[in-house]
């Protein structure tokens, strides 16, 4: 999963860092700034169950280094994490990250969430939250965690009208950001050392609950698009696709540039 862009200078953030309110949450160590170009980069200079938030980013991204909409009034955050203990393990971290931030929502009292292979979390078929994984250097990974809040990313980029959800939505009173970072990051925590004891099998049931019921989808792919119907994610987080002869086929992320639910 090494990251297909480089880390800016380190001089240049550490420099953004000193400007930074550090806090201590539930274990973790919290940076926040007003503006950062993307969570992910800055935080790719920080230690372990270390954190930063930025209240916008100018060039939030997405996986293929899609643009993502970083609004004020959105949660931009990246949590630095130890690298899994077993190797394979790591490719189903959007996935445990993904579970992190339902678990959390739920908790908050969200309803009708659902994941969408590999990194969207949805409220019924809008796109709620986005996961990006990054990894600089061996040791740690960057998860890239963009929930929509108080902002309105559709202003920004009319193609997303219809097609997002935000908590102010779906819930009466929002509860303070710092908080629902605590609740995201402790869950993120407790899944991040559970797939390590235990390995990506112990959270697949949970993980392919929340896809909801089987789906036909597209697959894009590199240089061709297949299509057949979602049967679940395997134990190392890979997408099996029943095609329609019945054969079934597994798809790790990197593979598939989008998927698109087409039933
Ligand atoms: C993602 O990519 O969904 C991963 C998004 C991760 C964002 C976080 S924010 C903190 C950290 N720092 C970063 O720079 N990134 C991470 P992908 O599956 O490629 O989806 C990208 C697509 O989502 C775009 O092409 C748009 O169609 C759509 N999109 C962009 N902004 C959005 C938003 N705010 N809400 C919902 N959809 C959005």
């Amino acid at each position: 999963m090494r990251s297909e862009v480089s880390l800016p200078n380190f001089n240049a953030v550490a420099a953004m860092l000193t400007g930074a309110k550090v806090f201590e949450l539930g274990g973790w160590t919290i940076h926040e700034l007003d503006a950062v170009n993307s969570t992910n980069l800055v935080a790719g200079t920080l230690p372990v169950w270390h954190a930063l938030r930025a209240e916008t980013q100018t060039a939030g991204r997405g996986r293929f280094e899609r643009p993502w909409i970083s609004d004020r009034g959105g949660l931009w955050l990246s949590a630095v994490v130890p690298a899994p203990s077993v190797a394979s393990a790591k490719e189903g971290l959007p996935l445990v990250a993904g579970l992190a931030v339902c678990t959390a929502l739920t908790e908050f009292g969200i309803k009708a969430l659902r994941l969408r292979w590999p990194n969207d979390v949805l409220v019924h078929d809008r796109k709620l939250a986005g996961v990006l994984v990054d990894q600089f250097v061996p040791d740690r990974f960057v998860i890239g965690i963009g929930l929509n809040v108080n902002n309105r990313p559709e202003v920004h980029d009319v193609k997303l009208r219809n097609h997002t959800a935000r908590l102010a939505e779906s819930l009466q009173s929002i509860p303070p950001l710092t908080k629902i970072i605590e609740v995201m990051l402790a869950w993120l925590h407790r899944l991040i050392v559970e797939l390590n004891d235990h390995g990506f099998v112990s959270m697949q049931p949970r993980i392919n609950m929340l896809w909801g019921k089987s789906r036909r989808v597209e697959l894009a792919l590199d240089s061709a698009a297949v299509c057949g119907v979602f049967s679940g994610v395997d134990e190392h987080g890979r997408l099996l696709l029943c095609d329609d002869a019945g054969a079934i086929v597994a798809y790790n992320a990197a593979q598939v540039r989008h998927l698109q639910e087409i039933e």
